[in-house]
């Protein structure tokens, strides 16, 4: 019954709605409509009463639980099963946890809050309570361990186009992993497997999606953003899970046919902050500097050294200056 009060206050969303007229509704009395009240606040939900106007449902900035995010990925074809966590070490953590046992196609991991966030090399991932998107996407994909990077690629590119189509931000993509919004770091991806060489026993998209952050510590100021730093206003956290999800299927269904990213090549070169310019990346202990031309269909970034072509799989990198 309570999930038919809540859906009565989103059917008023932005308006205040009496405990008689929800009494009324539902067809059940005013201490019960408290009570029910009182359950879903405790469930999360931001919900103001004022004695002269009722309830008002405040949920703008998107509340996380169990049933919201189950309800959100409900037509997804891949990622049918979720598990949401109001605290966690890590998404990516859990997700190793469960991976070995994993019987269905794929599970998401949603958390608010993690603290022990990661990033690649085991740094730090800044993951606060309620302002961002710390999720996992496990997947038991039935090809080789070699093709798992290019499943960055996607993960950047569902992001980078829900940024673009919900948020109506620009933005671009720092190969491999990162999302920038005017130069700055709003989105960081890590993948991980497990794999032997007949195959992969699970992979972990963990995306991490700054949305709603106010302020960043000190040490991250200048380096990373949020949506709503971007645009002024705070950005539903479920409606942004519902349409990377989204996003991102039907770019896997896409991949799984050709195993390459030949459909979606150009794009990830439009998008991308780092072809054409001079870059200096790590590679196998080595510093190369050299200009970025192109991503090729297995994902490699392209470098071009004085004319020599060298397709780079993995690294960090850096731009040196434009071109
Ligand atoms: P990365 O190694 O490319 O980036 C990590 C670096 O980014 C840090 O060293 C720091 O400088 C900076 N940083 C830390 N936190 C933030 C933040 N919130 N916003 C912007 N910059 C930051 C990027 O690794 C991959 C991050 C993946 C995070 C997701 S969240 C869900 C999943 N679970 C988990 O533990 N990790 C992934």
């Amino acid at each position: 019954m309570k999930e038919k009060v809540l859906t009565f206050l989103k059917s008023q969303a932005g308006q205040y709605v009496s405990g008689e007229a929800i009494s009324q509704q539902l067809g059940v009395t005013r201490a019960s409509v408290w009570k029910m009240i009182r359950a879903l606040r405790e469930q999360g939900y931001s919900i103001h009463s004022v004695p002269s106007k009722g309830y008002l449902l405040m949920d703008l900035e998107g509340v996380f639980n169990q049933e919201e995010i189950q309800t959100v990925i409900r037509s997804n074809t891949i990622w049918k099963t979720a598990h949401y966590f109001k605290e966690i070490t890590s998404t990516n953590d859990y997700a190793k946890q469960i991976g070995g046992s994993l019987i269905e196609k794929g599970t998401l991991i949603v958390a608010d809050i993690q603290t022990s966030g990661r990033g690649r090399l085991g740094r730090h991932w800044e993951s606060p309570s309620k302002t961002g998107l710390w999720m996992s996407l496990l997947v038991k994909p039935p090809f080789a361990p070699s093709h798992a990077s290019k499943l960055t690629q996607l993960a950047a590119l569902a992001v980078s186009r829900t940024l673009k189509n919900l948020c109506d931000l620009e933005n671009h993509i720092k190969w491999p992993n990162d999302i920038h919004i005017q130069g700055k770091k709003v989105c960081g991806i890590l993948t991980e497997m497990n794999a032997e060489l007949s195959g992969i026993n699970y992979l972990i998209i963990g995306i991490g999606v700054n949305v709603n952050t106010e302020a960043f510590p000190d040490e991250l100021k200048d380096v990373a953003t949020s949506l709503y730093l971007e645009k002024g206003q705070k950005i539903n956290r479920l409606a942004l899970l519902q349409a990377i999800i989204h996003e991102f299927e039907m770019l896997y269904l896409t991949f799984e046919q050709t195993l390459t990213l030949s459909a979606i090549r150009e794009e990830l070169v439009l998008r991308s902050n780092i072809v054409g310019h001079r870059v200096q990346i790590q590679h196998n202990n080595a510093l190369i500097e050299a200009i970025a031309v192109d991503i090729d269909q297995e994902g490699n970034l392209i470098l071009d050294n004085d004319g020599v072509r060298q397709p780079i799989f993995y690294g960090e990198v850096q731009r040196v200056r434009k071109i």
